[in-house]
């Protein structure tokens, strides 16, 4: 029996998604650095063939399939074009990537996804990847980015992207303030603050000139209010280590397995999903 709960031989695997420069490859690093430290074994997953460098132990890279500048010239593309063809290639093969991590064996699987956010949260073929690899232990963790949410206006912009991934997705979505450390206390503390109370964040938009543009921002929130969606953000940062205790506890909350992380010791491989 594997502690990962359901049928499938993988374990529970999150994706990291967010906006180009969010911070995403920076997370999956900082988190399997620090999931080392507890000795628990974290996957690491490269699903960028744009990525120039990853700093994380890529057990799975896609650019080992796919060569980006090979598809530039092969098709005669520019940058843009083949990454979004590439994504159609991936997919294509999504059997093949789908048997090659089932060999691996892990407590959590963490994926890193293309920077722009549109090439993972909107191409058909980002579905059927996750089909293939299990949708039943799957999660998303989206980043929000913190120069972008300083704004009520910028908040909400997130807001709705964020849910825009949800649904595009159809995977449970939890929201994390990432680059926490960049802004200042009050900044960060308001910014939370939104997340959680969105009269606040009303507020705050009405108070912010803007004209159409906060009309706009205004109605999308009311009908968000509607049905009570506060995102309720989680600070984050790679670089302080912040934030990742919280990623693996909603995980295991969903699906079990790997050790406590209030413990940080080895994991219990017996451990069941209660
Ligand atoms: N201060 C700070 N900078 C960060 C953090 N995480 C990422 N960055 C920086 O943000 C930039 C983009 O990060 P990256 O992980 O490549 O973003 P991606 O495009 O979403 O994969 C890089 O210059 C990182 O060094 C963080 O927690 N704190
Ligand atoms: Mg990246």
């Amino acid at each position: 029996m594997t502690m990962a709960g359901g049928d499938s031989s993988t374990p529970p695997v999150v994706f990291v998604v967010g906006t180009a420069g969010a911070g995403k490859s920076s997370l999956v690093t900082a988190f399997q650095r620090w999931s080392r430290f507890l000795e628990t074994e974290v996957l690491a997953v490269n699903l960028d063939p744009g990525a120039e460098r990853v700093h994380y132990d890529a057990e799975f890279d896609v650019r080992d399939m796919i060569s980006l500048t090979e598809v530039m010239d092969e098709y005669d593309l520019g940058p843009n074009g083949a990454q979004i063809l590439a994504a159609d290639l991936l997919a294509a093969q999504a059997g093949d990537v789908a048997e090659q991590l089932h060999t691996l064996s892990g407590e959590l699987m963490i994926v890193d996804t293309p920077g722009q956010v549109e090439l993972f949260a909107f191409r058909e073929a980002s579905s059927h990847l996750i089909d293939v690899l299990g949708r039943e232990q799957a999660a998303i963790i989206y980043l929000f980015d913190p120069m972008l949410s300083r704004s009520p206006s910028g908040f909400v912009s997130q807001m709705l992207l964020s849910s825009i991934v949800e649904f595009r997705l159809g995977l449970p979505t939890k929201n994390f303030l990432s680059k926490s450390d960049l802004l200042d206390e009050e900044e960060l503390e308001r910014v939370l603050e939104w997340s959680e109370r969105l009269e606040i964040l009303e507020q705050a938009l009405f108070d912010e000139a803007g004209g159409q543009r906060t009309e706009f921002a205004i109605n999308q929130l009311r009908l968000m209010q509607s049905f009570s969606q506060a995102p309720g953000l989680t600070p984050l940062s790679s670089e302080l280590e912040e934030g990742l205790a919280d990623i693996l506890t909603f995980v295991q909350a969903m699906y079990g397995g790997m050790s406590d992380a209030r413990d940080g010791f080895a994991p219990d491989i017996e451990h069941e999903r209660n």
